[in-house]
């Protein structure tokens, strides 16, 4: 079975001048379901917007998620169709950390993104399961 770790053990990288925290859920969940988790726990799927946002988050889904209504039509899976969860912008502009040659969109099945253990983010089907991280914007939990 998959426990979600205590607060106490779960946050990491914090100390209230931190503006994120992070809590890593250890439930193997679907994109969906673990949005729909964080969204009613804590904020939402983590934004990544540096490299020390990156650094805080492995192995799990992002907030991080294909759009197919911005390009359907018109230019593939372009880079700019992927969408922040917890804004709705796109990642166009700002931090990207992609491994080499993704997004693919593998099979055209891929539309929501797992950052590695290796901190690259990849895009995987949406029903895949991975453990996934939430956020809690400036709210210390630890
Ligand atoms: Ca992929």
């Amino acid at each position: 079975t998959h426990q979600p770790l205590s607060y106490k053990e779960s946050c990491f990288g914090l100390t209230e001048e931190h503006e994120k925290t992070y809590v890593l859920i250890r439930y193997l969940r679907t994109w969906n379901d673990a949005q729909t988790y964080c969204r009613q726990h804590y904020k939402d799927l983590p934004i990544i917007e540096s490299a020390e946002d990156n650094a805080n988050v492995q192995a799990s889904w992002i907030g991080l998620i294909d759009d197919p209504k911005s390009w359907k039509g018109t230019m593939g899976n372009d880079v700019n169709s992927w969408i922040w969860s917890a804004t709705g912008d796109t990642s166009r502009i700002g931090y990207r950390n992609w491994d080499l040659l993704q997004p693919d969109n593998l099979f055209g099945t891929e539309f929501c993104v797992m950052m590695e253990s290796d901190g690259m983010w990849e895009d995987y089907p949406c029903r895949d399961t991975f453990h996934f991280v939430c956020y809690q914007g400036k709210k210390n939990l630890c």
